[in-house]
């Protein structure tokens, strides 16, 4: 079947939170692989219970996605229980690594890393998870000069709530008040060898024109999950999901590791809860990838992943998609 711009790429499986990358000169997608279950849903995201990674790839705009298989089980991952969540990949040093979130044995998230010889799998996981690794929603940037950094963390399941005194607070579920800043996605560089951290993970801060914090009430702006890190023009953008306002919004700074100065929405609410994208330049144009739950017909977690052109404005700022032109 070919793909075709904000229609499912494929319909045999529930697919999401696509992290897309051009490996090879072919697009590879990274996307979490949803249960086709019928149990309960809560705000925890209990019912988000992926317990593998399947890779599809394309050969070009509009190509078939070919779905390569199990990648990763949760049973072949040593420190992991359970819900394996939005993933990323990279390529370095010759190899191709897989970040990942899962809950270990005491059911907190980290994030793992496994490796493999080829972009489509299958991956073989490291026996630990990344040290000093928590939260959810890895995405890895590895910047023009080879240096690579992991964003990562995620509201409510996904847990940040629960480190913002630094330690894990199994009760804590209250974040910030609404006028003090919002709790920002976490940044760190990675080792020479993609496997640890190079440095102590630290919050990101993004701020409005004016250089103040963006609160944790203003919720059509603040951080809630999904970071995904791209370079434009020189510059770095820093775009993610507001989660409880269903918004895909960025924002821009000349450091990979900010501050960065909120700029605006880049996809309007798509059809079920959750929103979660990455952004890809192939033959010179840039893709948005993104999911929605319309092959479920609004099942939050049965999902599927889309596509569709996004456009940079001359002045740098990014054109608002809507998920479902006419
Ligand atoms: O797929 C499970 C979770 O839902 C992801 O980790 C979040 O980003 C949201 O899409």
């Amino acid at each position: 079947m070919q793909t075709k711009f904000n229609e499912p790429i494929v319909t045999h499986i529930y697919t999401a939170d696509p992290s897309a990358h051009v490996f090879d000169g072919k697009l590879y997608i990274y996307p979490s692989h949803d249960l086709d279950h019928d149990g309960p849903s809560n705000d925890n995201g209990d019912q988000y219970r992926m317990e593998d990674y399947r890779v599809l790839s394309m050969d070009g705009i509009g190509s078939e996605a070919i779905d390569h298989g199990e990648a990763l089980h949760v049973r072949d991952v040593p420190w992991a229980s359970s819900q394996m969540w939005a993933p990323d990949a990279a390529f370095k040093n010759g190899k191709y690594y897989l970040f990942f979130p899962a809950r270990d044995h005491e059911h907190v998230f980290r994030i793992g890393v496994a490796t493999s010889s080829s972009p489509s799998g299958p991956f073989r996981a490291e026996p630990n998870y990344i040290p000093g690794s928590f939260s959810i929603d890895p995405a890895v940037f590895v910047d023009d000069d080879g240096e690579a950094y992991l964003y990562f963390g995620g509201l409510w399941g996904g847990q940040l709530e629960k480190w913002q005194s630094g330690t894990y607070e199994a009760h804590r579920t209250e974040g910030p008040g609404t006028d003090q800043p919002a709790i920002g996605p976490y940044t760190a560089k990675l080792s020479e060898d993609m496997l640890s951290f190079a440095e102590h993970p630290r919050q990101i801060a993004v701020i409005d024109e004016n250089g103040n914090p963006i609160t944790a009430g203003d919720e059509e702006r603040r951080y809630f999950e999904g970071p995904w890190v791209h370079k434009y023009n020189g510059l770095y953008y820093l775009s993610y999901s507001t989660g409880t306002t269903h918004q895909i919004v960025y924002a821009v700074s000349e450091n990979p590791q900010g501050p960065f100065v909120y700029k605006g929405v880049i996809l309007t609410p798509v059809i079920g809860w959750t929103t979660h994208h990455s952004i890809v330049e192939f033959d010179g144009k840039w893709y948005l990838f993104y999911h929605d739950s319309s092959l479920s017909e609004g099942i939050n977690h049965k999902r599927c992943v889309k596509y569709t052109e996004l456009h940079h404005n001359k002045d740098g700022t990014i054109r608002t998609i809507d998920p479902y032109p006419h």
